[in-house]
């Protein structure tokens, strides 16, 4: 009984002293496994008279039962430590933004292309698409730039070799312009025409101001009665709208453009603001738009008589919009997919402009 009785003192100073749950196993299959000493013990009792089995089988299992009960305390207040020690270092910030976070951009050519259609949208304009490689007749011809032209010299047209557009009218181009989209819409559809044609226009020209490709916006309204001071409210209309000021003063000058009769370039009144020119005020003006009548033999080409149908026209680029309204510099950025820039530049993808959220992000 001493021998058990020190058994029993060892294995529960085991039990104690273990200081994690692999130790604790190891106790317990010294002990209570198949070689273990405790099972050692069990066994001896079939050899053992009925008499000698009376004492030790009490002994022997109550020996076990505790034991039992030792490794299961233990275990229980190891594992609550373990855990406690695993939720320490596993700790979890739930203020933290979702990882990894929205990391796309919308490009600023999109969101004022967006911002564009938003406001011509509530002026009842929809928005008319066309191809970019076009044929002579569309992008030149039917714009009363006929063949020989010098404003066909000042497109720096890019030529399209092996096969233009199907049906083609003449030789195939990079479209220098979206007036062909406008070309189309009036052919395709009988008037009123309300649209804005936005989109990619290719030119070979390339310095710190122009690249070979760059976007333009134009607008067209053809309706009976047209005159000059419906294309005057309009544009005040857009331009007050795009950069959010109400105090726009625009200015009309006499220019030419094929296409049109009258021709008329539109500036819009400026001040200086921390060394820059911003919308708004009167210090100096800033050339923004290009627009006009729709030149009658335009109409004609289309199939439109003018006495009964008249319609105004008008002309931008997007990218130096966006330029003027988010304070970019250099054109040549918007191109170079500099991702530092793209972040600094971008739009998140929920900035949807609204008239009523405000167009400006
Ligand atoms: C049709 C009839 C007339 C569109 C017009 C301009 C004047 C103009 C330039 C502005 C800067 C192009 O991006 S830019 O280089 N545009 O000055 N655009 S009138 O006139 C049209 C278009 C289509 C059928």
């Amino acid at each position: 009984m001493t021998e058990t009785e020190t058994l029993r003192t060892d294995l529960l100073a085991a039990i104690d002293g273990a200081a994690d749950l692999t130790a604790l196993e190891a106790v317990r299959v010294a002990a209570l496994g198949k070689a273990g000493q405790v099972t050692a013990l069990l066994k001896t009792l079939g050899g053992m008279t009925a008499e000698q089995r009376q004492v030790a089988g009490p002994a022997f299992n109550g020996l076990r039962e505790e034991l039992s009960a030792a490794l299961a305390a233990r275990k229980a207040v190891l594992e609550a430590a373990a855990l406690e020690a695993r939720l320490a270092t596993e700790r979890l910030d739930m203020s933290l933004p979702v990882l990894p976070g929205p990391r796309g951009t919308v490009h600023p050519i999109s969101q004022v292309m967006d911002e564009l259609a938003e406001i011509f949208a509530d002026l009842g304009f929809a928005v008319a698409e066309g191809p970019e490689i076009e044929d002579d007749w569309h992008n030149f011809t039917a714009l009363n730039i006929p063949e020989e032209h010098p404003a066909r010299a000042m497109h720096d047209t890019f030529y399209v070799t092996g096969g233009g557009p199907a049906g083609a009218n003449g030789r195939a181009v990079l479209r220098t312009h979206t007036s062909p989209v406008q070309i189309r819409t009036m052919m395709g559809q009988a008037p009123p025409i309300r649209i804005i044609a936005p989109g990619r226009v290719y030119r070979s020209d390339s310095d710190a101001t122009h690249t070979p490709m760059f976007h333009q916006i134009e607008g067209l309204v053809i309706d009976r009665g047209i005159t000059l001071a419906h294309l005057r409210w309009t544009l005040e209309t857009f331009i007050k709208a795009f950069f959010e000021v109400d105090d726009v003063t625009l200015r009309f000058r006499p220019s030419y453009f094929p296409f049109t009769e009258p021709g008329v370039e539109v500036d819009v009144g400026c001040s200086w603001q921390g060394g820059r020119l911003s919308i708004g005020g009167s210090e100096s003006w800033m050339e923004i738009l290009g627009s006009g009548m729709v030149h009658p033999k335009v109409l004609r080409n289309c199939g439109l008589d003018p006495e009964e149908w008249q319609g105004f026209a008008f002309g931008t680029g997007v990218d130096r919009l966006a330029m003027l309204k988010y304070g970019m510099t250099d054109l040549r950025a918007f191109f170079d997919g500099d991702l530092r820039w793209l972040r600094h530049y971008g739009f998140g993808a929920l900035d949807v402009p609204t008239l009523s959220g405000g167009v400006g992000a």
